[in-house]
C-alpha cells in the first residue's frame, strides 16, 4: 500500500505546521488565487469533482490545491519530479479538508509510479498534469475511466508536447487544455519565472558569480530566453545554441552570441538546457569544457545533460557541496552538475520553485480551467485545447486590479473600426 505522506514523516504536525507557515507567505502573494478564492467558496463550482493531480508540491501549489477543495473538489495529489516536493508542504496539504497527499521527497522511480497509482484512487473526474505523467498513466493502466473523465489540464511545455504527440498517434482519448500555452502563463511563468529561478538556484547552489561568466542556454524557446535575459541582467556573457534557424536569428538580434553546442562547450563557464529534448549535452561537448564548469538544467525532464556519458568518462564522482555533483575527468578537469540534472530550479535543494507570483498567474489559469471542465463538460471533445481566451483574460484582469493598473477601453467606434475590412486611405 502507497503511504500517505502522513504516514511517512515521524511528526506530520510539526510539518504540517512549517508547511502551513510557507503556504501562508505563498498565498499572501497571490492575489488571483485569493479573489478565486472567494468565488469558488460561495458558488462550489467544483461541487462533486473528484481531481488526481501530479505536480510539484511545495507551497504555491498547495495553494492551488487548497482553493480546488474549497470549490468543493476532492482532490488526491503526487508529486511530478521525485525531488521537488517539499514534505512539510505535503503534509500541510494533507491536513486539509478533502485533499490526500502521496507526494514525498527523495521517492524512486517505482514510489514515484506507485504514488500515481494511488492518486487514481480517488476516482477521478478531472486530472491537473505538470509533465503528462498522470494523463499518459491513465491512458495506460486505467482507460476503464476515460468515459467519465470530463478533461485535463496540463501546466508545462514537454506535457503539451507529449500530448500533441499522443493527439497525432489518435491515442489521447479525453480533452485536455494547454494551459502552457496560454498567454498569462507563457509570457510570464515561462520567460521570467523560469529565467529568474533558474539563475538565482544556480548563484545559490555554487555561491558563484554569475558576472563576468559566460553562460550558454541551451534553447531559445520562451524558457530559453528568459534564463539569457536574465544572465544578461546579472553581467554575463550569454552564448545561445539552437535548432530552429528563426529562434537561432532571435537570439542573435537580441545580442546574443550563437553557436552549435559543441564550439560553446569550449567557451562557457556555466550551462543552462531549457530545449525538453534528450542529449543536448553529450560526450563531445564534455571533453570541450574548461576546468571547473557548471551545468544546470531547466527542462521538465532530467535528459538534456547525458550524465550516463558523463559518468563513463569520469574518473571519481562525489558531492562537493550540497546540490552539486562533479564528476572528475582523467586529465584533472572537473565538471559540475547541479540537482543531479533535474530542473534547477526545483529539484536542488535550496530550490522553492518559481517566483510566487507568476504561479499566482500560472496556476489562476489552472483553476479557472478546472472550473471550465466542470461547468462545461461536453463542450470540449478529446484532443489538445487551447484555453478560451475569455478565460485567460479573466485571470488578466483579476491580476490588473490586484497590482491596481487601469488600461483603456476601446471606443464603439474603434471596435467598428478593427473589425471593419473596408477601409484604408
Ligand atoms: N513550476 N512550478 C513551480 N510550483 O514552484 N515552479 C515552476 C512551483 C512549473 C512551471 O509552471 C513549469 O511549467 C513546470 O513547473 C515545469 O515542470
Amino acid at each position: 500500500m502507497t503511504r500517505t505522506i502522513a504516514e511517512r514523516l515521524d511528526d506530520p504536525e510539526a510539518a504540517q505546521a512549517e508547511g502551513r507557515r510557507k503556504m501562508d507567505w505563498a498565498e499572501a502573494h497571490m492575489p488571483i488565487l485569493a479573489e478565486l478564492r472567494e468565488s469558488f467558496a460561495a458558488e462550489q463550482p467544483l461541487d462533486g469533482e473528484r481531481i488526481a493531480m501530479a505536480m510539484h508540491v511545495e507551497a504555491k501549489t498547495a495553494v492551488l490545491v487548497e482553493l480546488l477543495a474549497i470549490g468543493g473538489a476532492e482532490v488526491a495529489i503526487t508529486g511530478c519530479n521525485p525531488l521537488s516536493t517539499q514534505d512539510d508542504v505535503s503534509a500541510a496539504l494533507h491536513a486539509v479538508d478533502g485533499v490526500t497527499s502521496y507526494a514525498a521527497h527523495g521517492v524512486d522511480t517505482e514510489e514515484y509510479y506507485d504514488a500515481i497509482e494511488a492518486v487514481v484512487d480517488v476516482d477521478p473526474t478531472i486530472t491537473v498534469d505538470d509533465g503528462a505523467d498522470m494523463v499518459t498513466h491513465i491512458h495506460d493502466e486505467h482507460p476503464e475511466l476515460i468515459p467519465q473523465l470530463k478533461g485535463g489540464c496540463e501546466e508545462t511545455t514537454t506535457g503539451v508536447h507529449r500530448l500533441r504527440s499522443m493527439a497525432d498517434d489518435g491515442a489521447l482519448d479525453y480533452p485536455m487544455f494547454a494551459v502552457n500555452d496560454t498567454p498569462m502563463k507563457t509570457l510570464f511563468d515561462n520567460v521570467h519565472g523560469t529565467g529568474e529561478s533558474a539563475m538565482a538556484n544556480i548563484a545559490m547552489t555554487t555561491n558563484l558569480a554569475v558576472a563576468g561568466k559566460t553562460v550558454v542556454v541551451a534553447g531559445y524557446g520562451y524558457c530559453g530566453r528568459g534564463v539569457a535575459k536574465k544572465a544578461s541582467g546579472m553581467n554575463a556573457d550569454v552564448v545561445v545554441t539552437e535548432v530552429d534557424p528563426r529562434r537561432a536569428l532571435e537570439a542573435h538580434m537580441e545580442g546574443h552570441e550563437v553557436l552549435p553546442m559543441n564550439e560553446a562547450a569550449a567557451e562557457g563557464d556555466i550551462f543552462v538546457t531549457t530545449t525538453g529534448n534528450r542529449d543536448v549535452i553529450t560526450r563531445e561537448d564534455f571533453e570541450q569544457m574548461a576546468d571547473g564548469v557548471v551545468l544546470a538544467n531547466a527542462g521538465h525532464f532530467d535528459v538534456e545533460i547525458n550524465l550516463a556519458e558523463l559518468d563513463d568518462l569520469a574518473e571519481t564522482r562525489r558531492e562537493v557541496r550540497d546540490g552539486v555533483e562533479e564528476y572528475a575527468l582523467p586529465d584533472g578537469r572537473r565538471v559540475n552538475v547541479l540537482a543531479e540534472g533535474r530542473l534547477v530550479n526545483l529539484a536542488g535543494p535550496l530550490s522553492m520553485g518559481h517566483p510566487v507570483e507568476v504561479m499566482d498567474q500560472s496556476f489562476g489559469v489552472q483553476a479557472v480551467c478546472v472550473r471550465e471542465l466542470a461547468a462545461n463538460p461536453d463542450a470540449y471533445d478529446a484532443g489538445v485545447h487551447e484555453v478560451p481566451d475569455r478565460l485567460d483574460r479573466e485571470v488578466a484582469e483579476v491580476k490588473l486590479d490586484a497590482e491596481d493598473i487601469d488600461i483603456d477601453t476601446l471606443s464603439d467606434e474603434q471596435r467598428e473600426y478593427m473589425d471593419s475590412w473596408d477601409h484604408g486611405t
